[in-house]
């Protein structure tokens, strides 16, 4: 008994929409029983995912550069490690290494 009134409470829903998209109390443009403003609100949530995705790119590529930046200085300090121990031993200051580009 319960499932039948569920039933018809569903049914009667969904020809109360049908009626209200026929009336155009609803509004529909394009006919495909998709009320216009959630066509809208779909379309604007969409637009605001395609933005964030693209911050989030843009964000990530940006941190990959800053930990490449701290990756080669950290392998530059390692590299000038080795002097302080040269210098213990009592070798003469050698000066930056030259670039090799
Ligand atoms: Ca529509």
């Amino acid at each position: 008994m319960v499932s039948l009134i569920f039933l018809i409470g569903i049914l009667l829903t969904l020809i109360i929409i049908l009626v209200f998209l026929h009336k155009e109390v609803i509004k529909d443009k394009n006919k495909n029983f998709i009320p216009d403003t959630v066509e809208e609100k779909i379309e604007e949530v969409s637009e605001k995912i395609e933005e964030t995705v693209e911050v989030i790119k843009h964000r990530t590529k940006r941190v990959k550069q800053e930990a490449d930046d701290v990756v080669k200085a950290f392998c530059k300090a390692i590299d000038g490690i080795d002097d302080l121990g040269e210098a213990a031993k009592g070798a003469k200051r050698k000066g930056r290494k030259k670039k090799v580009s």
